[in-house]
């Protein structure tokens, strides 16, 4: 896409506060005022949203559930329920894609607008305000915005305005709004990036923007210049259309056309199984799956679902099987078959996580680890490809490896915790 370096543009960050929370709260009023944790509720289960109430404690997201009991005793535990904040979540994206000329669904609780050109018909500000009134109105659920020059900028403004806010940095005052705020919140920066800066004694986006790009370049290769220049308030980055996202597929045609269902079922399960791998590695959620199959005579028929956000092979294989059941209904021979996840958004597979057993959610770890390691076809569990006991054998081994590692990263964090390293 050509972006016009000096045509100004007008970016609107919309996030969900305490999204999760905000939910169960609609469903449950008493748990309005109070400490509220959604997570995996066992001691191995991780935190996925809390309330301010829980946060006065230390509570964050993504810590584990053991610590954040730890530090807040009184907290309410809710395992979460991912169906109910999908349907929340595309309530908001339905409000939005009827409105917005240009809008991105970057996660399940994160969209941006691109409102540039707007003003000539409608002040942008007071469209953003009428927005945000009308999702608060119509689901009931807190949200805070920004609207500024760029993605980066309007998503820093609308963690400012956190919670329940909005606030508009308009291009004139976009420099010395960033200046005196972390170098946290800048979205590029994790973790790791942070605590290198922070080492170097960089505290604030005014320190950082003022270091030579070259020396950041030279610290942290090409990323480095990114950091500048988000820290100088450029960032070039379009709106992507929601539906022109890439989504991820596969096909596979046949040598010798055939009907054998329990070889189609099998190849469907290993193909949702290679995609579903590729999901994960891009820390992606889908929302749909659509199936497809050609038929000999080259009539192609295609089905698709709408499924909570989801990155499991499980779930994901089940519809898919599902979906082939009811397309394929003629008994002809088949040439193609083709599976296709869609409507996708960032997220990771601790979102999910409180919908399995924490034995499940380290198998898949384990899996995608050996993956990573030794080829994406290095692990399969699609039924048939190995006798049961072969299966369950794996599976054991590679859960105890996964069980290891886990412990081990707990302990990581919980120094990390303790003494910030
Ligand atoms: N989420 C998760 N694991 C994470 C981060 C997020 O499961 N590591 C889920 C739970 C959140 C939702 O995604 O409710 C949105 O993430 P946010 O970072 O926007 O967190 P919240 O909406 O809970 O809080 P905030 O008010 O800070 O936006
Ligand atoms: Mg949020």
């Amino acid at each position: 896409m050509f972006i016009a370096g000096n045509i100004e543009r007008s970016v609107l960050h919309l996030d969900l506060d305490t999204f999760f929370v905000s939910v169960e709260r609609l469903r449950n009023g008493r748990l309005i005022g109070k400490p509220v944790i959604i997570g995996g509720i066992s001691d191995r289960g991780v935190v996925s949203s809390c309330s301010y109430e829980a946060r006065k404690y230390g509570v964050s997201s993504a810590m584990p559930m053991k610590m954040a009991r730890n530090l807040c005793p009184d907290a309410i535990v809710i395992r979460g329920d991912m169906e109910a904040y999908s349907n929340y979540s595309n309530m908001v994206t339905d409000i939005i894609a009827e409105r917005s000329p240009l809008y991105e669904k970057s996660s399940i609780d994160e969209h941006y607008i691109d409102l540039t050109g707007m003003d000539r018909f409608y002040g942008c500000y007071k469209w953003s305000h009428d927005l945000r009134q009308y999702i608060i109105k119509e689901t009931g659920l807190p949200i805070s915005i920004g609207l500024s020059v760029n993605k980066t900028v309007s998503k820093i403004a609308a963690g400012e305005a956190k919670p329940n806010g909005e606030i508009e940095v308009k291009k004139e005052i976009v420099l010395p709004f960033l200046d005196p705020l972390s170098i946290s919140k800048i979205p590029m920066i994790g973790q790791k990036t942070y605590h290198v800066l922070r080492s170097m004694g960089i505290a604030t986006i005014y320190t950082l923007r003022n270091i030579p790009a070259e020396m950041l370049e030279k610290l942290m290769g090409k990323n480095g210049i990114e950091i500048w220049k988000r820290a100088n308030g450029i960032d070039h980055t379009p709106v992507m259309n929601y539906f022109e996202q890439k989504s991820i597929s596969t096909e596979h045609t046949f040598e010798k056309d055939t009907t054998d269902m329990a070889r189609l079922n099998q190849l469907l399960a290993s193909m949702v199984e290679r995609i579903a791998y590729e999901l994960r590695k891009q820390e992606k959620l889908t929302s749909c799956v659509t199936v497809k199959i050609r038929y000999s005579n080259f009539d192609t028929h295609t089905l698709q679902k709408r499924i909570p956000y989801t990155s499991f092979d499980h779930v994901l294989t089940d519809v898919a099987k599902e979906l082939f059941a009811k397309l394929y209904q003629r008994r002809m021979l088949i040439r193609l078959i083709g599976v296709r996840f869609s409507h996708m958004v960032r997220g990771v597979q601790q979102l999910d996580m409180f919908d399995d057993t924490p034995e499940k959610v380290s198998l898949y770890m384990a899996m995608d680890k050996l993956r990573r390691r030794f080829g994406r076809d290095a692990v399969r569990c699609a039924a048939g490809v190995m006798t049961a006991q072969e299966r369950e054998e794996k599976a054991l081994k590679q859960l105890e490896n996964a069980l290891t590692e886990q412990k081990m990263m707990e302990e990581r964090l919980k120094k990390y915790m303790m003494y910030g390293f």
